[in-house]
């Protein structure tokens, strides 16, 4: 059951310009795409929504020579007039956020709210690389030859692979597409296998949008799997960079494939994210932190809170509150305003859900709260909270689900030791009141993650800092900060306008 009705459905479909049966590939027209029909199911019911075509590896060919032939037409555009057609882009989003954000919590289950701030994050972005657009700054230096000038500038790349996930259908997209835009590329897009119809409706506003502004086709879909889309694409020497977000078996798999091209990669891959709370935090912020941080869209983040760190005079009592709060969340139909707590995306992870918990147990984990399958449609499971005892190999696992492991620990060097012994490093917190925990977590001895933050949970980053981390997070940087830098090559200028010809670093080649 949901509280959209199908009519209500239907009108937003309509709205977005998607059909029952939809072609899954753009590359400037859309194009009857001749792999196999895929239902986008919406995992509150496990019904389906509407159907998309897959694309063949010869569909994905000829969608990959036009976006190369569009990057062509798009890099000679001066980045500021590139700017304005990315801003008319962001109008456009503002215009549908109400449809695209109920189609979010649709396809991928996410609650109302972080459906709209789906969307709210590609506009985000779109403003941020507008803004850039007159902002691609490159260095100029100190010549040490008389008469000379050295500088570099970047220019435009080529045709950017992004390769999205379901939990965050759009706005990773957006992420790179946004910037890709500004710097002079196009992009070729593979969204999730389990979320075509919300990048499908992106990229029909994206075709309105160039069109109108007399653009050339940038923004390309090519929808289907790994060996008909994934793979050739991965390999293809058209595609300068791949920028991919997913599982760290596919990240490795596609750096393998990319050295053997010597391609560029953007990775942003498993996340293990933890918290520690010291004795002298403020125990409701944390508390409110890590509810969001690791329940909120049903623990599918990559930002999602997985491992909470206790110190031992406040572990009792924190345990006792997270219990207490576990069994307010309403869980159910996302749609509805009120619910705090989606489903799962499908089957599998509900079938991933039981399978680590049975694993915790077995290496003496004990649940304290949760733990079961919801008995009713789609794909719903408990938060879940595991008391946990050091080293114990399921804690080192991403496992895409709310599953929550709690650590006791005495010293803060503990913790942070504890904390950094899991392959993945992308965000971290502390909430402690005390200048000196919270600026050890942030130093070089501190947290070993590309994200690291004081008396606010992992998740739910803004779009203004580089996102990304370290180990088998993959390294990669997307959205703010100088993330742009990776859509560009930059190129070193020397000009010599004397009439000699100084060699640097003092060598003479007389004749
Ligand atoms: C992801 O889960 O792939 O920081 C990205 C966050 C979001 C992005 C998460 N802004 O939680």
């Amino acid at each position: 059951m949901t509280v959209l009705s199908p009519t209500a459905v239907s009108a937003v479909l309509d709205r977005l310009g998607l059909s029952d049966d939809n072609p899954g590939a753009f590359d400037g027209a859309w194009i009857d795409t001749r792999g196999p029909r895929l239902d986008s199911l919406n995992p509150a019911t496990g019904e389906p929504i509407a159907s998309v075509r897959t694309c063949s590896a010869a569909d994905y060919d000829r969608v990959a020579a036009a976006s190369v032939a569009a990057f062509d037409a798009w890099r000679h555009w001066p980045a500021p007039k590139r700017g304005e057609v990315v801003r008319l882009l962001g109008d456009e989003l503002r215009r549908h956020k109400e449809d695209l954000g109920l189609l979010v919590t649709l396809e991928v289950g996410k609650v109302r709210t972080e459906g709209l701030g789906e969307v709210q994050e590609m506009i985000d972005m779109a403003d941020f690389a507008v803004g850039l657009s007159r902002q691609l700054y490159g260095l100029s230096m100190h010549s040490e030859r008389p008469r000379h000038r050295m500088y570099e500038q970047w220019h435009p790349l080529g045709t950017v692979g992004v390769i999205t996930a379901f939990n965050f259908p759009v706005a990773v997209w957006a992420w790179n597409a946004m910037l890709a835009a500004v710097c002079g590329d196009a992009t070729l897009w593979k969204p999730s296998q389990h979320a075509p119809l919300t990048a499908l409706a992106v990229t029909k506003i994206a075709e309105r949008v160039l069109a109108a502004a007399g653009a050339p086709a940038i923004f390309n879909l090519v929808f289907g799997d790994r060996n008909a889309v994934g793979i050739p694409m991965v390999k293809d020497a058209r595609v300068p960079l791949i920028s991919a977000t997913g599982s760290v078996a596919m990240g490795k798999q596609i750096a393998r494939d990319l050295s053997d091209r010597l391609g560029r990669s953007i990775l942003e891959l498993g996340g293990n994210n933890g918290i520690v709370v010291t004795d002298d935090a403020d125990l409701d912020l944390a508390l409110r932190a890590v509810l969001f941080a690791a329940v909120g869209t049903a623990g599918q983040r990559c930002t999602t809170t997985r491992r909470l760190f206790l110190q031992k005079g406040i572990a009792a009592e924190m345990k006792r509150r997270l219990v207490r709060a576990y069994g307010t969340i309403r869980i159910g139909d996302p749609a509805e305003p009120s619910t705090v707590m989606g489903p799962l995306i499908h089957a599998n992870a509900v079938r991933d859900f039981r399978h680590a918990l049975e694993i915790a147990v077995q290496q003496g984990g004990r649940i304290l709260h949760g733990g079961k399958v919801l008995d009713r449609p789609g794909f719903f499971v408990e938060p879940t909270l595991v008391e946990a005892l050091p080293h114990m190999p399921i804690t080192c696992e991403e496992t895409f689900a709310p599953i929550l492991y709690l650590f006791e620990f005495e010293t803060l060097d503990e913790a942070i030791a504890m904390h950094n012994a899991v392959p993945q490093g992308l965000s971290s917190a502390i909430f402690t009141l005390d200048l000196r925990s919270a600026e050890k977590f942030l130093s070089v001895a501190g947290s070993d993650c590309g994200i690291a933050n004081v008396n606010i949970g992992t998740s739910g980053a803004e779009i203004g800092g580089a996102f990304g981390g370290e180990k088998e997070t993959g390294g990669g940087r997307e959205a703010g900060s100088d993330a742009w830098k990776a859509y560009m090559r930059r190129q070193t200028c020397t000009l010599n306008y004397g009439t000699d010809l100084p060699l640097a670093q003092g060598v003479h080649f007389d004749l």
